[in-house]
C-alpha cells in the first residue's frame, strides 16, 4: 500500500512512495527511511506523470523534516510549551478579544505552505467562519491580486480559460513556469513536464511569445521575446490592443455577442502606437506588430501572466490589458471544448460558455477599518499592518498566521514588526522558528509532509490529464506537533464553537476524527473507487474518464465583458504619464524565483547576490563577486554582485524572503495600487554602490 514500506533490506532501511508537497506539480517520489530518518529521496520513475522528475527542493525533502532547528513542540513567548495548554490559552484569550472588541478584531492571514495538506483549509476556514469574523488577509495580495481586480472590472468566463494543450499560440507575460512551476488558471502552462510538453506543442505549430525583462528559461524558448524595461507593460500591452484593433484583427463575432466597451478602449489606446510603446518599453516597433499579429491570427491561445506585471508600479492596468487581449481575440472555450483541469477524486460540474459580467465587491462590500473594500471575500494585504496600527476601535488586535511568514514576505518588514508586535495575540502555525514566529506569542508546531497522509484532490484543476494519488504518512508524526486542521480544528472545540465543513459538523468535546477518515469523506464525490487510487502508490491514470466539457451558455445569458471602464482608462493614462524613459540608470530590482527556495524555505545553502547585466557591472565599476550595497529611499541591504547576461540592460535581480531580503528596500505605501493596496514590489529603482576595500594605493 502506498506510503507502506515497498522494500525492506537487512540494513533497516526502508522504500517509500509517496509525492512531494512542497509545490504543484506533486511530484511522485521514492523516499528511503532509516530509523525513522530519510536517508534519500529520489523521482518516483513510476509515477505516470511526473515519471521520475523531482526539482531540487523536493530532493532536499529530508533536511526540511530534519532540520536541526524544526520545531517538534510548540513555544510560548519563546518557550517551549504543552500543545494542550497553548490551544487552551489561544482559544481563551481570542473570547475574550472577540467579547470586548467584537469578531473582526480577529484576523487571519493565509500563507503559501498552508497549501501543502489537503485537510487544512476545511478545518481553517470552518473556525474563521464560527468566529464570525470578516478580516481575511492572505498572500494573494500581495501577489497576483491584480488578477482578482481586472476579473472584477472586466468579468470572467463562466467555462474557465483555453488549454494550452489545443492551443497554437501561448503568451506569458512575466512568468517563468519552467522554474516556478506556476501553470492552471494562473499560466496555463504545464506545470508536469514543462519543456518536454512545450517542445511538444511547438512541434505541432505552437507558437510562444514571451514578455520579460529576463532571458528566462522559457523565454529562451520563445518565437518572440519582446525583452521590455521593467514595470511598463501597461504600455506595451495596450500597444498590442493598439495594432490588433487598428489592424481590425479582434474576434468580431465574439465581440458583438459578449462584450462592452471596445469604442473606449479604442481611445484609451489610441495613442499607443507601435512607435510610442517602442521607445517607452524599450523594444522594436516592428516587433510589437508582429506579437500582435502573431496572438491575434492565430486560432486559440491566450495571453497568460504571472508575478512580473502584478508586482510592478502600475500593476493592475497592467494585468487589465494581459486580459483584455484575450477578451477581444474571443480566446474562451466553447460549448463542446474541454474544460481546464481534470476531475477524478473530485466531481467538477462543467462551466457554460457565458460571461460573467464585471464584480465591482470593493465598492459595494463592506470596508475594513482603514477604508479598503473585499476581494474575492479578502481584505488586502498591503493594508494589514494599517489595520493593526492606524484601525483606531475598529482595529486588528488578534491575529493568526497559518502557513505564512509576512515578516519575510512583506514589503517593509520595520513597519510589519511594528504592527505585529503591537497587537494582544499573535499565533503562527510554523515548523520553523521564522521571523515572524520569533515575535509570536504562540507559535504551534505542525507536522510537515511526509508525517501526514494526504491525496492529490486539490491540485486536480491544475493537471492536464486526469491523475490521482494517495499516500499514507511515511514518517511517524513527532509527539509535540499536529496536522495545521487538527490545530483548527482544537481551537474550535476549546472555543465551543461547532464547525461546519460541508454536510458534516464537528461539536466541541467529540472525538477527533483520523485524518485518513476526513481524507476519504473529501473524496466522497470521487468519479473511480477511492480503494483504487489507493491500490496504486506510484498514482493512477483512469481509463476511459469522461472529460469535463464545456456547456452550452443559458438562453437568457445577457451579461456582458468590459473592457475599458473610466477608472481604468485614467489608471492606462497616468502609466503612459509615469513610465520612465527607457535607459539604464537607475537600474531597477525585478522578481526572481530561485529553484532552491520557495518563498522563505530554502534548501540547501543557498546566497542571495545581487545580478546585474555585464554592461552595467562595468559601468559600476565592479567585477563579479564584489561586496555592494544595494539601496532605495526606504532602506539598505549588503550583498555581492554577480553577472548575469540573461537580464536586460539596466536591470537586476534578486529572489526574495531569503536573506538579504530585498523586502527591506520596499515600501508598504508608496504607489500602492488602488482597490486591492498592492505595493510596489518589482522594477523597483535601486542604486549600487561598492563596499569593497578601497585598492591599495601602491597596486
Ligand atoms: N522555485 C520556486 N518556485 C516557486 C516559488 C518560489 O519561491 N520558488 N514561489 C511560488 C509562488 S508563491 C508564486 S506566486 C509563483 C510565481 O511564479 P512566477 O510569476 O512564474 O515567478 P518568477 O519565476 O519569479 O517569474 C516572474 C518573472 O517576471 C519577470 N518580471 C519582473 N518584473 C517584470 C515586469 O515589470 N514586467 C514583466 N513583464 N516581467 C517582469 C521576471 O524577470 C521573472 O522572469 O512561483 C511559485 N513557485
Ligand atoms: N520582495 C518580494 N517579496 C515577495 C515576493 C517577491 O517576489 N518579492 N513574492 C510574494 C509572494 S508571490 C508570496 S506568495 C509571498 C509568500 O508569503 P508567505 O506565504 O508568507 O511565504 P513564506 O515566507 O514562504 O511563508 C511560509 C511559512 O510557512 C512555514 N511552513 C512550511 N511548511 C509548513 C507546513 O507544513 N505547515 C505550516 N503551517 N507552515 C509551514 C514556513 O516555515 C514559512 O515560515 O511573498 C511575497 N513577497
Ligand atoms: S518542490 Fe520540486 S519536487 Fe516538489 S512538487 Fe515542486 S517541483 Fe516537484
Ligand atoms: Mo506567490
Amino acid at each position: 500500500m502506498d506510503g507502506e514500506p515497498t522494500a525492506e533490506g537487512h540494513t533497516g532501511r526502508t522504500e517509500h512512495t509517496t509525492f512531494c508537497r512542497l509545490c504543484s506539480p506533486l511530484c511522485g517520489l521514492v523516499v528511503e527511511v532509516e530509523h525513522d530518518r530519510v536517508v534519500g529521496v529520489k523521482g518516483d520513475p513510476g509515477h505516470p506523470v511526473t515519471a521520475g522528475f523531482t526539482c531540487t527542493k523536493g530532493r532536499h525533502l529530508g533536511d526540511l523534516h530534519h532540520r536541526a532547528d524544526r520545531l517538534l513542540q510548540p513555544l510560548r513567548a519563546g518557550e517551549p510549551t504543552v500543545y494542550e495548554s497553548a490551544v487552551a490559552e489561544i482559544a481563551g484569550r481570542l473570547t475574550d478579544v472577540i467579547a470586548e472588541h467584537g469578531p473582526d478584531s480577529v484576523a487571519l492571514f493565509v500563507g503559501t505552505q498552508s497549501y501543502t495538506a489537503s485537510l487544512t483549509h476545511s478545518f481553517m476556514n470552518a473556525w474563521f467562519r464560527a468566529i464570525g469574523s470578516t478580516s481575511l488577509y492572505s498572500t494573494m495580495t500581495i501577489d497576483q491580486s491584480a488578477k482578482w481586480v481586472a476579473d472584477g472590472r472586466i468579468g470572467t468566463w463562466e467555462a474557465g480559460p483555453q488549454r494550452f494543450d489545443e492551443s497554437d499560440v501561448w503568451v506569458l507575460v512575466g512568468t517563468n513556469p519552467l522554474v516556478s512551476m506556476q501553470g492552471g488558471a494562473l499560466t496555463g502552462f504545464p506545470i508536469h513536464d514543462g519543456s518536454r510538453r512545450l517542445r511538444d506543442a511547438k512541434r505541432r505549430g505552437l507558437r510562444l511569445l514571451v514578455i520579460d525583462p529576463r532571458r528566462t528559461e522559457v523565454a529562451a524558448q520563445a518565437d518572440i521575446h519582446l525583452q521590455l524595461v521593467p514595470g511598463t507593460d501597461p504600455i506595451l500591452l495596450g500597444s498590442l490592443v493598439h495594432v490588433i484593433l487598428r489592424d481590425t484583427l479582434e474576434d468580431r463575432e465574439f465581440c458583438d455577442r459578449w462584450v462592452d466597451g471596445l469604442d473606449e478602449l479604442r481611445v484609451a489606446v489610441g495613442g499607443l502606437t507601435p512607435d510610442v510603446a517602442a521607445s517607452v518599453c524599450g523594444v522594436e516597433a516592428d516587433d510589437i506588430v508582429a506579437a500582435a499579429h502573431l496572438f491575434a491570427c492565430a486560432r486559440r491561445g491566450m495571453a497568460r501572466s504571472g508575478t512580473g506585471p502584478d508586482m510592478g508600479p502600475s500593476s493592475n492596468v497592467a494585468e487589465h490589458m494581459v486580459q483584455v487581449l484575450n477578451v477581444i481575440c474571443g480566446r474562451f472555450p466553447r460549448a463542446g471544448d474541454l474544460q481546464l483541469g481534470t476531475a477524478v477524486l473530485d466531481d467538477r460540474r462543467p462551466g457554460r460558455a457565458q460571461v460573467i459580467g464585471p464584480r465591482r465587491t470593493w465598492e459595494t462590500g463592506p470596508t475594513n477599518a482603514t477604508g479598503w473594500g473585499p476581494i474575492y471575500g479578502q481584505y488586502p494585504s498591503g493594508s494589514l499592518a494599517d489595520e493593526i496600527l492606524d484601525g483606531g476601535d475598529r482595529r486588528i488586535r488578534a491575529l493568526v498566521v497559518a502557513g505564512g511568514n509576512p515578516m519575510a514576505a512583506f514589503p517593509e518588514p520595520a513597519r510589519i514588526e511594528a504592527a505585529l508586535r503591537s497587537l494582544d495575540l499573535l499565533v503562527t502555525i510554523d515548523p520553523y522558528p521564522s521571523e515572524t514566529a520569533a515575535i509570536a506569542d504562540y507559535v504551534i508546531a505542525p507536522t510537515l509532509s511526509l508525517e501526514r497522509p494526504d491525496h492529490t484532490r486539490g491540485y486536480e484543476h491544475l493537471y492536464s490529464e486526469p491523475f490521482a494519488q494517495w499516500t499514507d504518512a511515511v514518517l511517524p508524526k513527532p509527539p509535540g506537533t499536529v496536522e495545521d486542521w487538527e490545530f483548527f480544528h482544537d481551537l474550535a472545540s476549546a472555543m465551543g464553537l461547532p464547525l461546519r465543513i460541508g454536510s458534516n459538523s464537528y461539536e466541541p468535546g467529540e472525538e477527533k476524527p483520523a485524518s485518513a477518515d476526513l481524507l476519504a469523506v473529501s473524496a466522497r464525490r470521487a468519479r473511480i473507487p477511492y480503494a483504487d487510487v489507493q491500490r496504486h502508490p506510484s498514482g493512477i491514470t483512469p481509463d476511459g474518464l469522461e472529460p469535463v466539457r464545456v456547456a452550452e451558455p443559458a438562453s437568457d445569458a445577457a451579461e456582458r465583458f468590459v473592457v475599458m471602464a473610466p477608472d481604468v482608462a485614467a489608471e492606462l493614462a497616468a502609466a503612459l504619464e509615469d513610465t520612465p524613459a527607457s535607459g539604464t540608470s537607475p537600474l531597477r530590482l525585478v522578481v526572481r524565483r530561485a529553484k532552491g527556495s520557495i518563498n522563505s524555505v530554502a534548501t540547501g545553502s543557498m546566497t542571495n547576490p545581487c545580478r546585474v547585466h555585464p554592461a552595467d557591472v562595468e559601468r559600476l565599476g565592479l567585477v563579479d563577486g564584489d561586496p555592494i550595497t544595494v539601496s532605495t529611499d526606504h532602506g539598505a541591504i549588503d550583498t555581492t554582485v554577480a553577472i548575469d547576461s540573461s537580464l536586460r540592460p539596466g536591470v537586476a535581480t534578486m529572489t526574495h524572503c531569503i536573506d538579504p531580503n530585498p523586502s527591506h528596500l520596499l515600501s508598504l505605501t508608496q504607489r500602492r495600487q488602488s482597490i486591492n493596496a498592492m505595493p510596489w514590489i518589482t522594477a523597483v529603482p535601486i542604486d549600487v554602490t561598492s563596499r569593497a576595500p578601497l585598492a591599495p594605493t601602491w597596486k
